[in-house]
Formats: C-alpha cells, structure tokens, sequence
C-alpha cells in the first residue's frame, strides 16, 4: 500500500468506516439469524460466535506471533459465514415467535365484569317469587305477588352477597345468597299491601330498592 494513501486515506478514515460497518453488518445479520433459526439452535450459535470471538482474541493477544494478514484472514472468514448467514436467514424470514403462554386462569376465579355461575345446591319451589341480583341491581323481580304465605327465592348472579329484606315486616331479611349461591325463604304477606324490599348490605339499597304490591 502506497504509504501516502495509507497516512491520509486509510488509517484515519477507511479503516474506523470499514471496522464499524464490519460490526453493523456483523450484529445485523446475526440478528436475522438468531430470529430465523430455532431458540435451541440460536444458544449454540450465540456459544460458538462467543468462542469464536474468544479465539480471535486469544489470537490477537499472541500478535506477535501471529502475522496480520492471518489475523485479518480469520476475522474476515467469521464476518462472512455470519453475513451469509444472516442473508439466508433473511430470505427464510423469522421464526414464528409465539408470545409466552399465560397460565389457564382458575375456573373458580371470576372478574369484576363476570358473572357468577350460579350453583344450584338449594332447590328453588315452582311457585318461588324469584329475585335475581347482580352486583349490584336486581335484575329481575316481582312487581305483584299473592297474599299469605309465599317462598322467596333469590337467585345471586352477582359476586358480592345480596340479599331481599322487607321494609314493613320489621326489616325481616328474608332471604340471602353469596354471589353464585341461591336462598330460600318463606314470609307472609297481607292481602292488598304494598312492601318495600331491599338489599341491606351496606351501600346497596341505593341501587337495590324496589316495592312490589300484594294481591288483595
Ligand atoms: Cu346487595
């Protein structure tokens, strides 16, 4: 090499833009291999890059040993096996890279915006009055009901526990379920009269009140 051009060309500019482009290029096509070939498969290429780098180093140290251009041979070899690499690796495109899998949530566990698979241990009479509450309204309950003796049955499609209390009858709190359960119960009711009912768990009633008029 002219040492003209070695002085003013070389050392200070071509050999800093080749030395960073080699190591672009180098990470660059790495990384496409990494992305196409198998996890597995891209450890032992990591483990064989880095014993790679390892010798070249080791070279290195015994430079004056070890001639320049063979120096540059080798590192040259390792920069194109990784660039041919990367450019198969390109033309194959990456692996399909499959997002970790959370674990199956709990059956049993249910959110805010779920409702409660109402579980059926008690057996609710034909001819129960039905409530059935969420969290927390009733979303369904009875606006005439006969007189006398009649069963309530609240059905708790909520999650937190809801109950129907009666306002004329002293507060009786005649039936109450946990969110998923059901709960029965008898009150008797005058002909004619129209009852007040709510969920006295504190701060329901605001949304959970209701009156419903007894057949005279
Ligand atoms: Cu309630």
């Amino acid at each position: 090499m002219n040492e003209d051009f070695r002085n003013r060309v070389f050392t200070p500019v071509l050999l800093p833009v080749g030395v960073i482009g080699g190591i672009a290029l180098f990470a660059f096509s790495l990384s496409r291999v990494m992305l196409a070939i198998p996890k597995t498969a891209a450890t032992v290429v990591a483990l064989l890059i880095a014993a790679y780098v390892l010798g070249v180093a080791a070279v290195v140290g015994r430079k004056p040993e070890v001639p320049g251009r063979a120096l540059g041979i080798a590192v040259g070899v390792g920069l194109v096996a990784v660039v041919g690499a990367g450019a198969v690796a390109m033309a194959m495109g990456p692996r399909e890279i499959t997002p970790p899998t959370l674990p199956e949530e709990d059956a049993e566990v249910v959110t805010d915006d779920e409702e409660a698979d109402v579980d059926d241990d008690v057996a609710i009479p034909d001819d129960a009055i039905e409530f059935v509450a969420i969290d927390n309204f009733y979303t369904e309950a009875p606006e005439t009901v006969p007189a006398g003796e009649v069963t309530f049955a609240i059905i708790n499609e909520g999650l937190a526990v809801h109950n129907v209390v009666i306002e004329e009858l002293g507060d009786l709190n005649v039936v109450e379920a946990d969110g998923g359960e059901v709960d029965v119960g008898d009150v008797t009711l005058e002909a004619g009269e129209t009852y007040t009912y709510y969920c006295d768990i504190p701060g329901h009633r605001e949304t959970m009140e209701g009156t419903f008029e007894v057949e005279g």
